[in-house]
């Protein structure tokens, strides 16, 4: 009696973890080629080859590029070198990726640059805040941009009990930002047990210095985040649920769900263009090639851009797609009237001139 018992506990066992890998597969889209979108004026940039997960652009066109992310499960081609952030002037004929210096009071040997957000305030002083993973944990740091040393000034590392496993910010006012959680679990093996349970223990916060609260919870794995340019919306990715929340933010930074764009590709950061309102979403076709990563048939790249997002029938178009020939890992997208900048978590990053 007690052998059938264990017999059968053992195949309901099997039975569940085959049916869970079944899951894994479909959920990272692993069986998913991409059919090749690529405009005709494209060049990689010289000089980031090693990553550029997230990138924000000011009015004025100039480009911050948060490069060098190690990130467990991900692999990382770069020297053993500290993150840096690269600065872009997408005015120029040939824009030119430059490092920028941080200044000396930081701890730049830890610097491990996730997602990021501009900020400028009333008198048009320009700051970054930087999503940082130093020695894998999450702090977000605050940058003063001072533009004509082409450096960073640091001014703060903000900490909280609620900013774990951040991936990407939003800010929205002095030291007031909406952050992301992409995983519950911080142990890398739970969160593989996380993603394979379909667990959606994830959030959305928001932090200012008198108050720190979710504000929106429920994701599988909340990623990429930002708003709307009438500042009236938050938009999210849910990574592995392959879509975009539209929340509606209210006074008193609460937001409540509008609706989901469900868009069949892992969706990481969003950003905005700024003649249209649209959303560019940096997307990875097949997450299985990303994780699972061979130099034979590596992860591809895909952006898409939706239009209409708060109309009744938001529509789709594909902006560039790639098998990974080129261009592996595709995690974020900018778009500069006419010119079209695409980064990458660990790969090069293509500039392109509509
Ligand atoms: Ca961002
Ligand atoms: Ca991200």
């Amino acid at each position: 009696m007690g052998k059938l018992v264990l017999l059968t506990l053992l195949g309901a066992g099997l039975a569940l973890i085959g049916e869970r890998l079944v899951a894994i597969r479909r959920r990272t889209n692993a069986s998913r080629e991409v059919e090749p979108v690529e405009p005709q004026n494209c060049h990689l940039v010289e000089g980031l080859g090693y990553g550029s997960e997230d990138i924000d652009v000011l009015p004025s066109g100039l480009a911050f590029i948060s490069s060098g992310l190690k990130y467990p499960g991900m692999v990382n081609f770069g020297p053993d070198e500290p993150g840096q952030i690269f600065l872009m002037d997408l005015n120029e004929q040939n824009p030119r990726a430059q490092v920028l210096n941080i200044s000396d009071s930081f701890d730049k040997a830890s610097f491990n640059p996730h997602g990021i957000s501009t900020f400028m305030d009333k008198d048009h002083t320009v700051y970054l805040y930087v999503v940082n993973h130093p020695n894998m944990k999450s702090t977000v740091e605050i940058f003063k941009f001072e533009e004509r040393q082409r450096s960073l000034v640091h001014l703060k590392t903000i900490q909280h009990k609620l900013l774990i496993s951040v991936n990407d910010i939003v800010v929205v006012g002095p030291e007031q930002f909406y952050a992301t959680r992409d995983h519950y679990f911080t142990n890398f093996f739970l969160t593989l047990f996380e993603m394979a349970m379909e667990l959606h223990w994830t959030y959305v916060l928001f932090y200012s210095p008198r108050e720190v609260k979710v504000v929106a919870k429920g994701f599988s794995s909340v990623n990429g985040i930002t708003i709307s340019l009438d500042k009236k919306y938050i938009y999210v990715a849910d990574i592995l649920d392959k879509n975009i929340h539209v929340l509606k933010k209210h006074d008193n930074w609460d937001l409540t769900p509008l609706k989901v764009m469900q868009l069949g590709t892992l969706v990481d950061n969003l950003t905005i263009d700024p003649d249209t309102g649209d959303i560019l979403a940096g997307c990875h076709p097949n997450a299985m090639k990303l994780l699972n990563y061979n130099p034979e048939d590596p992860p591809g790249s895909e952006v898409l851009r939706i239009h209409n997002v708060l109309s009744e029938q938001p529509s789709i178009s594909t902006e560039y797609a790639n098998n990974g020939s080129v261009l592996q890992g595709s995690s974020v997208a900018v778009v500069y009237h006419g010119k079209l900048l695409i980064g990458t978590v660990f790969h090069k990053a293509l500039y392109c001139v509509l």
